[in-house]
């Protein structure tokens, strides 16, 4: 149990085993995942392992296979060097997005998380409003945000405290940290918040000094970054994978490839948590029922007349709820159509058995 610990695992989870899988398997932890298979590991290297077929034919959805930070019911062989996965343990906490496109569908971007590290560049990358983006997220989990505000090399410090005042204003209790990889300013101070045991993952758009950070704590360029003359193309990814590195101290860290969408998967907790003064207001305006849209007596319209509201800031705010609510009613409607897709092919296989 000790090595288990060391990557994470503790009394949450425990008391949450299946006791039938306890007795049958033993527990792991996803470090990577691949395109049909995962990198797991017991505390002591790591595994190559593929899900049983089972647990494949049982999936509806992203949801139920195993994704990088999951603790899994696996069966080792071979002197442990390959592993069958049997199940998911449950996740304590869970980051996902919806998928690019059109598509009502998401995609799992790791789980377990303790903190989340959200980064944003000073220069053309920094924006306030894809920062309450990610913050709905991660407030929609126990997952604590950090704020770290990358390549504060290439403009003035007053430029940096300007930033960081404005985010101080959407966000007073988050920690906001800006350092360098370059010059290294600051990377002993986001050594600091690394706990050995816990969980940290990277998030933030791509290009913004996500991995370069990784190595910076790492001391080695163990993982690859962005060439500077790839800068100018335009969506491609350096990192394609999540993986979970263990850090010297114990810590566990997992980059993540830079997003260029961050649709709404009904982040509903996520977004009152993180825009938790408008709701306060909303409870002031004089009818129940307010739209906030042109009645007497509404706090919110009064709020930004006064200057006490930004009206940026509401309008994200309103933007996220509705798209937040479409994607709810159009994946419930996609799970209820795949459900009665599955009882008709059911239904068409029993009745060909039967003739
Ligand atoms: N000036 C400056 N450039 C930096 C800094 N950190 C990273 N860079 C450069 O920014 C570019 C992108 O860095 P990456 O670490 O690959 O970015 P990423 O966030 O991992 O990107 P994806 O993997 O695509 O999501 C590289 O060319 C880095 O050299 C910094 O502190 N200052
Ligand atoms: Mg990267
Ligand atoms: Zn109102």
């Amino acid at each position: 149990m000790d090595k288990l610990e060391n990557i994470g695992y503790g009394d949450w989870f425990h008391n949450q085993v299946d006791v039938g899988k306890i007795a049958a398997h033993e527990v792991a932890r996803v470090v990577a995942v691949h395109k049909d298979s995962y990198v797991i590991t017991k505390g002591d290297g790591e595994v190559f392992a593929e899900c049983s077929g089972n647990l494949l034919y049982a999936s509806g959805s992203p949801f139920d296979l195993p994704t990088t930070g999951d603790w899994i019911y696996a069966d080792f062989y071979d002197d442990d060097s390959h592993a069958i996965i049997h199940g998911v343990l449950p996740r304590r906490t869970l980051l996902k997005r919806k998928t690019a496109g059109k598509l009502v569908d998401f995609q799992l971007i790791a789980a377990n998380i303790d903190f989340a590290f959200i980064m944003q560049s000073v220069d053309y990358n920094f924006n306030l409003r894809r920062l309450e983006r990610y913050l709905a997220m991660v407030n929609e989990n126990q997952i604590t945000p950090l704020i770290l505000l990358s390549k504060c090399d290439l403009v003035s410090p007053d430029e940096v405290e300007e930033i960081k005042k404005n985010i101080i204003s959407i966000t007073p209790h988050t920690s906001v940290l800006a350092f360098s990889n370059l010059t290294r300013e600051n990377i002993t101070a986001i050594k600091s918040f690394l706990s050995p045991g816990k969980t940290y993952c990277l998030l933030g758009s791509s290009g913004v000094g996500k991995t370069t950070l990784l190595n910076s704590i790492i001391g080695s360029e163990q993982f690859e970054t962005q060439a500077v003359s790839k800068k100018q193309s335009k969506g491609r990814h350096t990192t394609t994978s999540r993986e979970l590195v263990q850090l010297d101290n114990g810590a566990l860290l997992i980059d993540t490839p830079g997003m260029r969408e961050l649709g709404n998967m009904s982040i509903g907790a996520g977004i009152d948590e993180t825009f938790s003064e408008i709701l306060e207001l909303a409870e002031h305006c004089q009818f129940r029922d307010c739209s906030h849209t042109n009645e007497k007596g509404c706090a919110i319209l009064a709020a930004i007349k006064a200057d006490e509201l930004d009206e940026h800031r509401y309008k994200n705010y309103v933007k996220m709820k509705t798209e937040s609510a479409f994607y709810e009613m159009s994946y419930s409607e996609k799970r209820k159509k795949d459900k009665e897709f599955g009882k008709m092919v059911k239904s068409v296989m029993k009745s060909k058995k039967k003739r």
